[in-house]
């Protein structure tokens, strides 16, 4: 395995273990196996703040018309899950996310600019589906990048479950002008994060380190599947 691979994994590993100790909020088209927690109970709790406190603050920050969905749907136009994302505070938003279908392993997982995803635009970088949707939501460099987020975790059932809170975007940032779209790209996402051991030789521009496509995208690959944003009244 090349080390960059190697480096990908476990970068992957850490941020995925990170999203993974929060349990999923339950959405409607796929219930976990496993019983799934109160959405509350995702809260982080505030430093020395009573848990029960806590919970009880999680309750009612999430008002009626104040979440968004986004359905997956890959190149075929089969429904891979759904991405509900709520407000969480002023600034913060919960990500809620259920998905099956997918190859097992890690996946890059970003809110990409544009809420268009059309199977048939073929994105230059990957020859995959979905160049429709745009860039990373900006701003920020890939890994800052207002649209990174943790990567998505596939079982061996092709099931991924995740929930967490951003201060990356708002549901306001969702919804702007031309919306934005959620995309789940084929393999893992390295946010760039390329120590500098790793440094490839001077290329043609006589750059080093990470290259354009790992500054960019992470490696994350193609884009597998998409969802556009849609907010609720
Ligand atoms: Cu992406």
């Amino acid at each position: 395995m090349p080390r960059t691979t190697r480096f990908a994994l476990a970068a992957g590993v850490a941020l995925g273990l990170a999203a993974a100790v929060v349990p999923a909020a339950p959405i409607a088209l796929i219930t976990p196996a496993a019983p799934a927690a109160p959405a509350a109970t995702v809260a982080p709790a505030a430093p020395g703040t009573p848990a029960t406190a806590t919970l009880a603050a999680a309750a009612t920050r999430t008002r009626a018309g104040e979440s968004a969905t986004a359905v997956v749907k890959n190149a075929a136009g089969r429904a891979l899950g759904t991405v509900r994302i709520e407000r969480y505070d002023a600034k913060k938003s919960r990500v809620s996310v259920s998905m099956r279908g997918l190859t097992p392993g890690f996946h890059g997982f970003h809110v990409h600019a544009v809420g268009v995803c059309d199977a048939r635009s073929v994105d230059r970088a990957t020859g995959s589906a979905f160049s429709s949707a745009g860039s990373h939501l900006g701003p920020g460099a890939h890994g800052d990048g207002a649209g990174d987020m943790p990567p998505l975790l596939a079982a061996e059932d092709g099931t991924a479950f995740a929930s967490f809170v951003t201060d990356r975007f708002t549901l306001e940032r969702l919804g702007d002008a031309n919306g934005s779209a959620f995309v789940v790209h084929a393999g893992p996402d390295n946010f760039a994060h390329i120590p500098d051991r790793y440094f490839h030789r001077p290329d043609s521009t006589g750059a080093t380190g990470p290259d354009a496509t790992t500054r960019k995208t992470g490696d994350a690959g193609a884009r597998i599947g998409c969802g556009v944003v849609k907010l609720h009244a």
